[in-house]
């Protein structure tokens, strides 16, 4: 869901603070002139001033006090790189004032994040004009979790069709209870969509759903109120056409956004999608892996069961709006229900091999701490940010409802690794899954002494 106002707010915050750094008055700030307009007695002294009133002094102390601030502001801002194109041998001012300038080097043949190739994306939406009816024509893969649409080739945009349609399936949510879904294209998460920067989404939206709810899409790439969700609300047996331009890069969720927002999120409706970055020269984008995979993360609230004509409690359980309140989840499923990951499609690579996933967690509550048990991640792109250098070596990246990340783990030891929410009691939730790894041992990283172990007795993560 966007959050129209605390972003705006944000932005001109940011703007008025960038401001500060470009104009003359930012020299305010040097010593030596704060000594000139304190009559050289410094910030602690508090006698009356001879040469500025009081009033001067008050005026002076607030808007100074709005200026700190203002660079507060600016210096929390994550990304760095809006700060000015730098010259070579130039360190500019505001990286002066960290400790060290940003890291350029290139890691793993990647190519260094340049200024120029960040503002290639903060200017993409200054393009006027309706081009899209220009661009060459193309059918969007759409694969069903785990599977991920090939990698994009290509190195010039195109008007790229989505169908998505809603529907309702009754589906085997735990070895227990069945559930119905919401869901996009019959199955949850909805599919998985890989567009470029540039390319404009021709989406069309069909509402299937025979219960008679309206549906609609708000992507977090789109740009635009609503993320897209006034422009494609669909009634029942409706479609809705619209085309949205992919302003940025990154792996974005996207999801229903019809009222009640928190109920359609919640029986299942959404899905992500990964805009691969395109500099002005078509690429790189990440670096190239063995496999790659799509997993998301998300709850499900329902009620205890009713109970049947023959006295037994129903197999199927109703969504409880007073559970989400409460955000006592009874499930926490990757994948969308209990079994996706584990018995029907565990995750497969061989060892030696590189595994990346793609990973969202919609919610609709929990943060989640991602993590896989046995091994690590060698690069991790938090918050689904693939311009900006992917953290090494990390065990456990949190990722909170709307949010994603993707991340690439080396498979050097054959066996099985569970991927998990580390907030564990989730476990049994149903928050694991499995990713089996073939290959020769290697026992000169992961081995016995003496007599070999055995996973534990009901053990879940280690089978
Ligand atoms: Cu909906």
């Amino acid at each position: 869901m966007a959050w129209y106002l605390p972003s705006t707010i944000s932005r001109r915050l940011m703007s008025a603070a960038r401001g500060w750094g470009k104009r003359p008055s930012a020299t305010f700030f040097q010593p030596g002139l704060w000594s000139q307009m304190s009559g050289h007695r410094g910030l602690a002294n508090t006698k009356p001033n001879n040469h500025i009133s009081r009033k001067h002094q008050v005026a002076i102390m607030a808007v100074s006090g709005s200026a700190l601030a203002a660079i507060f502001l600016y210096r929390q801002t994550p990304a760095r790189m809006d700060s000015g194109p730098e010259k070579p041998g130039v360190v500019s001012r505001v990286n002066a004032a960290e400790k060290a300038p940003m890291v350029t080097l290139p890691l793993d043949g990647q190519e260094p994040t340049s200024h120029s190739r960040i503002l290639f994306y903060e200017r993409l939406y200054e393009e006027s004009g309706d081009t899209a009816l220009d661009l060459p024509q193309e059918d969007a893969i759409l694969t069903t979790a785990p599977s991920v649409p090939p990698p994009i080739t290509r190195d010039y945009p195109v008007l790229l069709n989505v169908s998505l349609t809603t529907s309702t399936k009754l589906v085997q949510l735990t070895n227990q209870y069945k559930y119905e879904q919401w869901t996009f294209n019959g199955t949850v998460p909805g599919p998985f969509i890989r567009a470029r920067a540039g390319d404009v989404i021709n989406l069309t939206l069909t509402n299937r759903d025979a219960t008679g709810n309206p549906h609609n899409i708000d992507c977090h790439a789109f740009t635009g109120p609503g993320g897209g969700a006034t422009l494609t609300t669909a009634e029942e047996n409706e479609s809705k056409t619209a085309r949205f331009k992919l302003l940025y890069p990154g792996l974005f969720l996207y999801h229903c956004a019809a009222a009640p927002v928190p109920v359609h999120i919640a029986n299942g409706m959404y899905g992500l999608i990964y805009v691969e970055p395109a500099s002005p020269s078509g690429g790189p984008t990440l670096p190239p892996v063995d496999r790659e995979y799509y997993v998301m993360q998300s709850e499900f609230y329902h009620e205890p069961p009713e109970v049947d004509d023959d006295g037994r409690p129903a197999r199927t359980v109703e969504f409880s709006y007073p559970g989400g309140m409460r955000e006592e989840p009874n499930i926490v499923v990757f994948n969308g229900h209990e079994a996706a990951l584990t018995r029907d499609k565990p995750l497969k690579a061989n060892a030696g091999e590189t595994v990346r996933v793609f990973f969202g967690n919609v919610g609709p509550n929990l943060t989640s701490a991602f993590h896989v048990i046995g091994s690590n991640f060698l690069r991790a792109y938090r918050d689904g940010d693939v311009l900006s250098p992917p953290g090494r070596f990390v065990s456990t990246v949190v990722v909170p409802p709307g949010g994603a990340t993707v991340v690439d783990m080396n498979m050097v030891v054959p066996g099985t690794y569970a991927l998990v929410d580390h907030a564990i009691f989730r476990l049994d939730k149903g928050a694991v899954g499995f990713l089996n790894v073939s290959g020769a041992p290697r026992p000169d990283i992961s081995g016995s002494v003496g007599a070999a172990g055995a996973p534990c007795v009901g053990c879940k993560l280690h089978a």
